[in-house]
């Protein structure tokens, strides 16, 4: 799969999990979010409150639509078949994830990243063939992941990419005040999910995202 990297540079990841409103509040909040310059978005409804079945794939087709009208990939966590269901771009996947060389080579058509944390997670993913990006982190601490790893900060971000050709996007507990000191480490995207679900004001919290 052709991945344009410039789509990692303000990467929202979400699931209704993530937002105080209705599903269709939510359907709204990312699309103002896809509106105003957010570049890729993960659909990750997972952990307490999260949709499951018929639910997520309706949400799913819904989170298709808006972002095929804004032109913004869609990429699916963890869930190839739903990805596959509402013709997805992309699939991520963690390390505990089914066999990320299988899902490659089973879906040739995908955008495929994957979650570092680790040198040890670093080394299992060099052998792998397919992967466009990889998502490094957490950088901060967070509170939108329970099982996050320890933060690992911009020097672990830095150690890692440095090693790696792939594409890279940072992720955990980035917002509008830290954002600059990843953008002066590294040229790595940023992927967020509270600062921008949690906005009252997601064109100004985007625009601060963006340095402006
Ligand atoms: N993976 C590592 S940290 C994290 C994920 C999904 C959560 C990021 O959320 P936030 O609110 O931007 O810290
Ligand atoms: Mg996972």
């Amino acid at each position: 799969m052709q991945f344009n990297k410039k789509a990692l540079q303000i990467y929202l990841v979400a699931g209704t999990q993530n937002f105080a409103g209705s599903d269709a509040e939510f359907v709204n909040h990312i699309e103002q979010a896809l509106s105003n310059g957010v570049t890729a978005f993960q659909y990750r409804e997972k952990g307490p409150g999260s949709l499951t079945g018929q639910r997520k794939i309706e949400m799913g087709k819904k989170l298709r639509k808006i972002t095929t009208k804004h032109h913004v990939p869609l990429i699916v966590d963890d869930d190839v078949n739903l990805a596959n269901e509402i013709n997805a771009d992309g699939i991520h996947v963690g390390q505990s994830d089914e066999s990320v060389q299988k899902i490659i080579h089973d879906n040739p058509n995908l955008i495929v990243g994957l979650s570092i944390s680790t040198e040890s997670e670093l080394e299992y993913s060099k052998p792998l063939i397919g992967i466009n990006y990889l998502g490094i982190g957490p950088i901060f601490p967070t509170i939108s992941k329970a099982d996050a790893k320890p933060p690992i900060g911009i020097n672990g971000l830095v150690q890692l990419q440095n090693q790696v050709s792939l594409p890279v996007v940072a992720i955990g507990g980035i917002n509008t005040s830290n954002c600059q000191s990843i953008y002066q480490a590294s040229k790595a995207g940023i992927a967020v999910i509270s600062v921008i679900m949690d906005s009252k004001n997601v064109k100004e919290t985007i625009d601060e995202l963006e340095g402006k």
